[in-house]
C-alpha cells in the first residue's frame, strides 16, 4: 500500500529527524546538525522565561499521563534553599512501547541537551537519567554522550561561561516495570526497593531525597531543545489545540512495516496503518491498543479516532505511550489479555492487596477459560475482580492491568463464550492450569 500525499504530510520528523544520519549519536555529528544551539540560546534567557515558553508551547508529558510540562516545572518552589533535581524517566517498559530507547540509541545528545536546558529552567544542579536495566546498548550510548558533553563544556561547572553548574548521572535500573512509576523510580534511585510512595505530596515538592524534583519522560525532555529553537508557535503548528506537537507512535503487530512513526498528534490509526504499508497480507484489523497494554483495547470501529489525549479519551481509552499494538482476525483477544495479565501479575510489586491478589487470581481464571474448563460465572468473577482493583490500587499498575480485561469483555465477549461453550479449541493444556 502506498500512502496518499495528504497522509504523508502528517509525518512530522522532529525528534526523529537525526535518527537516520550516520553517527548522529556522536557529538561532532550532533553539533553539525544544530546540536547544542538551543542550549546556547537558552542559557541567555531567564529561567522563568523558559518555563513560560514551555507553558506556551502546550507541551504535555510523553510518558503516558499527558500532564502539562510547563505547569509541572512551575510547581518547583523557588528560593526554598533546598536542592532541586531533574529526573528523566527512561525506564521504558510498557508492553508495546518502543519510542524512548531508539531515541536514546540514535540521538542521545538531544536528551542530554534537553536535560541541561530543563535543569537550568528549574534551577537544578544535579540531574539523573534512570534507564531501564535491560537497555544496555542505549545506556552505553547515553553514557558516551554524557562524557562527550562534559568534555565539550556542556556539563560540569560554569557551562559555556554562563555560571550555571550541572552534574548529570546515568543510572541503570534492574529491570522492574514498577520502577517506571515515578515514586518507585525515586525510591529505587535512593537505593531502596522500588515501590510506589503515597501521592500527594507529589515529587514536585517532595521528590528525590525529599526535595523538589521534576520527573519527566525521555520524549518530553528531548522535545525541549526543539521548542527553544523553533518557538512555541511553531510547535503548535503540529498536533491539535490541546495536544500540541509531534508524537512518536510505535507500531507493532500485524502490519507490513512495524516501527516508529513521528506524526502530528491527532493522526488516526487508519492513517498510521497506511503509512506503515497496510495490514500484513491476509490479516484484517480486529483489536488494538492505543497506548500500550495498560490502555483499554479499541476495535476496527475506532479506526478514525484522533490519536490525541482528548480523542482517545472520548473513545473510552487512554493515549498512554502511543504504543499501537495491532491485532488481526487471526489473533485471540482472550489469549492476548491473558498474556498481558501474566505480565502484570509478574511485575506487581505486591505492596497493595487488590493488585497483588487480584492479578494472581485473574491469571488463574484465564488459564481455566483457555484450557476449556471455564464457566459463565468466571466472566462475572473477572469483572468483579477488576471492579475491586480499579481505583482501589495504590498505583497505576493495578488500574492498568484491568484495561484489557474489561475492554475485551466489552467488545469480544463472544470469544470468551466460544471457549466456555466448547466452540474454540483450548489453547492451554491441563498442565498449564497451575503454576506461577
Ligand atoms: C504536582 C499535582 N504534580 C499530577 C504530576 C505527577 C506525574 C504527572 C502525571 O502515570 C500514566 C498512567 C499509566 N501537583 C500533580 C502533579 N502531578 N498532579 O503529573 O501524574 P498522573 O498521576 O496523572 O500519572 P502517572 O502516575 O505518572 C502515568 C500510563 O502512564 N501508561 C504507562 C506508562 C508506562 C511508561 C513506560 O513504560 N515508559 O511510561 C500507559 O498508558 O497508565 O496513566 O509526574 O507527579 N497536583
Ligand atoms: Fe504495587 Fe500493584 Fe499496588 Fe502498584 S498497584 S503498589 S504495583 S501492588
Amino acid at each position: 500500500m502506498t500512502p496518499r500525499r495528504e497522509t504523508l504530510a502528517k509525518l512530522t520528523p522532529v525528534l526523529t529527524k537525526r535518527w537516520l544520519s550516520p553517527d548522529a549519536w556522536r557529538i561532532g555529528t550532533y553539533e553539525k546538525l544544530d546540536g547544542y544551539a538551543a542550549l546556547r540560546k537558552a542559557l541567555k534567557a531567564h529561567p522563568d522565561d523558559l518555563i513560560q515558553l514551555i507553558k506556551d508551547s502546550g507541551l504535555r508529558g510523553r510518558g503516558g499521563a499527558g500532564f502539562p510540562t510547563g505547569l509541572k516545572w512551575g510547581f518547583i518552589p523557588q528560593g526554598d534553599g533546598k536542592p532541586h533535581y531533574l529526573v528523566v524517566n527512561a525506564d521504558e517498559g510498557e508492553p508495546g512501547t518502543c519510542k524512548d530507547l531508539p531515541l536514546m540509541t540514535h540521538d542521545p545528545h538531544s536528551l542530554v541537551e534537553g536535560v541541561i536546558i530543563a535543569s537550568y529552567a528549574i534551577r537544578a544542579n544535579r540531574a539523573y537519567i534512570y534507564i531501564r536495566g535491560e537497555a544496555v546498548h542505549a545506556a552505553r550510548r547515553l553514557r558516551n554522550a554524557v562524557q562527550e558533553a562534559y568534555a565539550r563544556g556542556y556539563l560540569g561547572r560554569n557551562i559555556q561561561g554562563s555560571g550555571f553548574n550541572l552534574e548529570l548521572v546515568v543510572h541503570s535500573g534492574a529491570g522492574a516495570y514498577i520502577c517506571g512509576e515515578e515514586t518507585a523510580l525515586l525510591d529505587s534511585l535512593e537505593g531502596f526497593r522500588g515501590q510506589p510512595r503515597l501521592r500527594p505530596p507529589f515529587p514536585a515538592t517532595h521528590g528525590l531525597y525529599a526535595s523538589p524534583t521534576v520527573v519527566n519522560n525521555v520524549g518530553t525532555i528531548a522535545s525541549v531543545p526543539y521548542i527553544v529553537l523553533g518557538g512555541a508557535d511553531w510547535w503548535k503548528t503540529m498536533g491539535t489545540e490541546k495536544s500540541s506537537g509531534p508524537m512518536i507512535y510505535s507500531l507493532s503487530g500485524r502490519i507490513a512495516n512495524p516501527g516508529q512513526y513521528e506524526c502530528s498528534m491527532g493522526i488516526t490509526l487508519r492513517e498510521l496503518i497506511e503509512l506503515a504499508g497496510g495490514m500484513q497480507p491476509g490479516h484484517e484489523l480486529k483489536f488494538w491498543t492505543p497506548g500500550g497494554s495498560s490502555t483499554p483495547l479499541l476495535t476496527a470501529e475506532h479506526l478514525d479516532v484522533p490519536l490525541d489525549f482528548e480523542g482517545v479519551a472520548a473513545a473510552g481509552s487512554i493515549l498512554g505511550t502511543t504504543a499501537t499494538q495491532i491485532f488481526s482476525d487471526q489473533d485471540c483477544p482472550v489469549y492476548a489479555t491473558y498474556r498481558w495479565l501474566e505480565f502484570y501479575h509478574h511485575e506487581s510489586c505486591g505492596k497493595c492487596t487488590p493488585c497483588r491478589e487480584g492479578n494472581y487470581w485473574m491469571v488463574r481464571v484465564y488459564r481455566r477459560i483457555l484450557a476449556g474448563q471455564g464457566t459463565h460465572e468466571d466472566l462475572d468473577t473477572l469483572l468483579d475482580t477488576c471492579d475491586n482493583i480499579l481505583g482501589r490500587s495504590f498505583c497505576g499498575l493495578g488500574d492498568g492491568a484491568t484495561s484489557s480485561v474489561t475492554s475485551s469483555l466489552k467488545y469480544f465477549k463472544q470469544d470468551y463464550l466460544d471457549y466456555i461453550e466448547g466452540r474454540t479449541a483450548p489453547k492451554l493444556s491441563d498442565k498449564q492450569l497451575v503454576g506461577a
